[in-house]
């Protein structure tokens, strides 16, 4: 396969490994652990593994025999940039324990789990993905690992591969499963160990013990290095005020991230949005009079980043929804019937006079959005709605109608723009590589220690690579309960943007500032190669939570 430039020299890159971890390592036992909330019944449901203790490695002079292991990995979920060096840390850690261990990859998912659909990872087909972006090496797959059948399942093809450890590389949900099947292996004595590691670019799977999922970093880079082209862009036509649109579905964490990179005129928080119990008019108000402002300074031009998940963390619009979920739940046969031209008016007739009101307030395409798109559960895909034309729209009205009332003299030409899948598969940046290599290199050394249950964590990473401390944290020290699908489960509390938090703050107190004036910073694209400062630094959000 030709390879760019860059993939060529990019194979080459080492990627840096705490220093505890080059040689020799021992395990060091911190005190019993408990859940962060609900004990008695996360100690309940999880008896074989609840209460572990916190684990690191550190650096030992006594060589260490491990015998042989057959060991399987899964990719879980949405892509994030850094997955291919998880495995390739986690294989070059099998290798180094013992040269005859094997690592199979399960295709596509947790499903090549229960289907058994597998490879092995051989070391050509590892050296060509290293330090590379993507999930492709195996792919990735959205089937939820939850049933007892699917785990019997599983077993059967780990059984016949003689596979007696399994590494599943996901997000909350996924590290949730993983520990629901390490403690089910534990129950009926399977002889499988199950190791989670941190994955997602939405950044929303963190805590005391985690300090960032992997490819929050390289992500954010990505997308603030096209943020600052875009504000370099309407910094020098002056004529265009840019509506972003930025994953992450349920927490704000990527958007406040770009923020503290690119210093926008405006960005949306949903948990604040939310805090505040805000209405998409207070929303829409809000940005029309920064654009009023800006407008009364001569300046006709801006940049608004948008959360992806806003729309649901808008109370009023969380009870609509609701509302049309049920609604088309009952009748979804007789609205497929109503003529395409009639059907917002149908929907405005059988609603609430609350809902039906903000329904009818909705431009058409976002209104046809919330009424098309559902997924299998009966609910909203909130990522397919176009909030960023929603709110552009919106805005123009207001304008509109605020030049009507002399409040408001300027010319507003809004473009919106979509930023996800442009991030997801990018090249890891150094530090989402060094990261993901750790993390991966930590899983198959709690392999070796006989662990399971635990997810590698990988701490101080504020610091350089080298002062990396290695170890595990038990997957049920980080759970609580609550209600999914109608019944209370137990899962990993998800981390959404913390209002009383250091990144949050820092943004809160300047906003104001650059809302008015012009204060854009241009990050410019990810450098691989260059000055430890340019190449190394972490993302906004870990240093002002670390420092
Ligand atoms: P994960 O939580 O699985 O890592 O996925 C995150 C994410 O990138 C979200 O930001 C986004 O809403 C979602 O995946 C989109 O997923 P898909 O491409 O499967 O629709």
């Amino acid at each position: 396969m030709k390879k760019s430039a860059l993939q060529l020299a990019r194979a080459a890159y080492q990627p840096k490994l705490p220093k505890s971890l080059r040689g020799d390592v021992c395990l060091k036992e911190g005190a019993a652990t408990q859940s962060v909330a609900d004990r008695e019944e996360i100690k309940k449901l999880f008896p074989n593994t609840y209460g572990m203790p916190v684990l690191s490695f550190e650096a030992s002079k006594k060589v260490r025999i491990y015998p042989a292991i057959n060991v399987g990995v899964i990719l879980s979920g949405g892509q994030a940039p850094g997955g291919h060096n998880v495995i390739a840390g986690l294989f070059d850690g099998l290798k180094r324990m013992n040269h005859d261990s094997r690592l199979f990859g399960f295709l596509l998912g947790p499903g090549g789990l229960v289907d058994h659909n597998y490879m092995e990872l051989t070391p050509d087909i590892i050296d060509d993905y290293r330090n590379t972006g993507g999930f492709d090496i195996i792919g990735s797959g959205r089937t939820k690992l939850e049933k007892k059948e699917q785990f019997d399942k599983g077993l059967e093809i780990l059984k016949k591969l003689d596979i007696k450890a399994l590494v599943i590389i996901g997000g909350d949900d996924s590290n949730t499963n993983a520990c629901v099947l390490a403690e089910y292996y534990k129950q009926i004595n399977a002889g499988v160990q199950v190791i989670g590691c941190p994955k997602t670019i939405d950044g929303d799977l963190k805590n005391e013990m985690i300090e960032c999922s992997f490819g929050f970093d390289t992500a954010c880079k990505v997308y603030s290095e096209v943020i600052g082209n875009i504000e370099r862009d309407c910094n020098s036509a002056k004529k265009y005020w840019h509506f972003i649109k930025l994953m992450g579905r349920s927490a704000s964490h990527i958007a406040l991230e770009c923020a503290l990179q690119t210093q926008p005129n405006v960005c949306l928080i949903s948990e604040e949005v939310a805090a505040k119990q805000q209405t998409l008019d207070d929303i829409v108000n809000y940005i029309a009079g920064i654009v009023a402002a800006r407008a009364a300074d001569g300046n006709n031009f801006g940049t608004v980043l948008i959360p992806e998940g806003l729309i649901e963390f808008i109370p009023a619009m969380k009870k609509l929804i609701a509302e049309l979920n049920d609604f088309l739940a009952a009748n979804g046969d007789a609205f497929a019937a109503v003529e395409r031209s009639q059907q917002i008016k149908y929907i405005v007739e059988h609603l609430s006079p609350e809902n039906a009101s903000i329904y009818s307030s909705l431009p058409e395409t976002v209104a046809r959005q919330l009424t098309l798109d559902r997924d299998p559960h009966g609910n909203v895909q909130v990522s397919l709605i176009e909030t960023e034309k929603l709110l552009a729209e919106m805005v123009g009205r207001r304008l509109a109608a605020m030049k009507a009332e002399g409040k408001y003299v300027g010319k507003f030409s809004p473009q919106t723009h979509f930023f996800g899948y442009e991030g997801r598969c990018a090249a890891p940046s150094n530090f989402d590589a060094d990261y993901c290599y750790s993390l991966g290199y930590t899983a198959a050394l709690l392999i070796g220690e006989g662990k399971t249950g635990y997810m590698s964590s990988i701490r101080c990473t504020t610091r350089p690579a080298a002062e990396w401390i290695a170890g595990g944290v038990p997957v049920t020290m980080m759970m609580n309960m609550e209600r999914r699908h109608g019944e209370m489960k137990p899962v990993i509390q998800k981390a959404l943007v913390e209002l009383d938090g250091v990144p949050f703050k820092y943004f809160a107190a300047h906003r104001e500032r650059w809302a008015r004036e012009t204060s854009f910073i241009y990050p410019g694209p990810i450098q691989y190669f260059g000055p430890s400062e340019v190449c190394d630094r972490t993302t906004e959000t870990l240093r002002l939570e670390h420092e």
